[in-house]
């Protein structure tokens, strides 16, 4: 029997669906705000997102769809620029409060904190966006309500690689097996299962249609009273949402981790 010590969380499509209406909308305004003539529509973002990191979701784009473009000064100092004001843009909308958490998700902290469980997260997006959006969407106190925060640059190889959650359990000074992951999307998931991970998936818009094999449970919200979570695939011993004496079953549950469904 494994006993949970620590969850740890994806920030992006898990805690809040942060995409379509925030990174996208952010990346328009810096690229607008540079002159540039490139937008990225709600479809086209939902292909782009197979590359994990602004940055490097910007370099594949440019040399996918772009690719006469030369850039003032330098291709790489160009796109760390253009990155950091379309971020700039991301945490104002986050601060204008148009970042809402996904159902379910505050109630699973504040359980989890109460229930003493350790919190971390694990996150291919920038440090700066977290603070943010656990400020503003959150609680003002939530930054300090994770031990560890690995975010962004901390390891050079991104999601789907485990490096980041690798970082994560050795900060956290824990085998994989006493802790559960919680991610919203396919490049998550194998991150996490990488990394030796039990992985409870709480799919996010973009995933729709992605198939979670490898999952131990996925879900399509974590749930709240009154709002009950829809089972995709997995067992969650009948509960109707995801609470602290749930995941404990879930770390414990012998059966195989879900197969790739049709
Ligand atoms: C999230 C990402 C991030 C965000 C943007 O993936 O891929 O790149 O889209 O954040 P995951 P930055 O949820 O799997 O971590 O622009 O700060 O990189
Ligand atoms: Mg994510």
């Amino acid at each position: 029997m494994s006993d949970l010590q620590a969850l740890i969380f994806d920030v992006d499509g898990t805690l809040a669906d942060t995409e379509a209406n925030g990174h996208r909308v952010a990346f328009n305004k810096a690229f607008a705000e540079a002159g540039l003539n490139w937008h990225w529509s709600v479809e086209l973002y939902g292909d782009l997102l197979a590359v994990t990191g602004g940055k490097e979701r910007i370099f594949y784009y440019i040399q996918n769809y772009q690719p006469q473009f030369i850039a003032p000064g330098g291709l790489d100092e160009f796109i760390v620029a253009l990155h950091r004001a379309k971020n700039g843009h991301y945490a104002d909308m986050v601060a204008a409060g148009e970042i809402p958490l996904r159902p379910g998700v505050k109630r699973l902290l504040l359980e989890a904190q109460q229930a003493g469980l350790r919190l971390a997260i694990a996150t291919t997006t920038s440090l700066e966006n977290v603070e943010a959006l656990l400020e503003h969407s959150l609680d003002p106190d939530a930054v300090s309500w994770f031990e560890i925060i690995a975010a962004g640059d901390v390891v050079t190889a991104k999601k789907p690689a485990p490096d980041i959650y690798h970082y994560t359990l050795a900060a956290l000074n824990l085998p994989a097996a006493n802790c559960l992951a919680v991610e919203d999307s396919m490049n998550g998931l194998r991150s996490a299962l990488a990394a030796g991970l039990k992985t409870v998936v709480t799919v996010s818009d973009y995933a729709r249609n992605e198939r979670f094999s490898g999952a131990t449970l996925v879900v399509d919200q974590l749930g709240e009273p009154g709002q009950a979570m829809t089972i995709l695939a997995g067992d969650a011993n009948g509960a109707a949402m995801i609470d602290v004496e749930t995941l404990r079953w879930v770390l414990n549950d012998e059966e195989s981790p879900i197969a790739e469904r049709a």
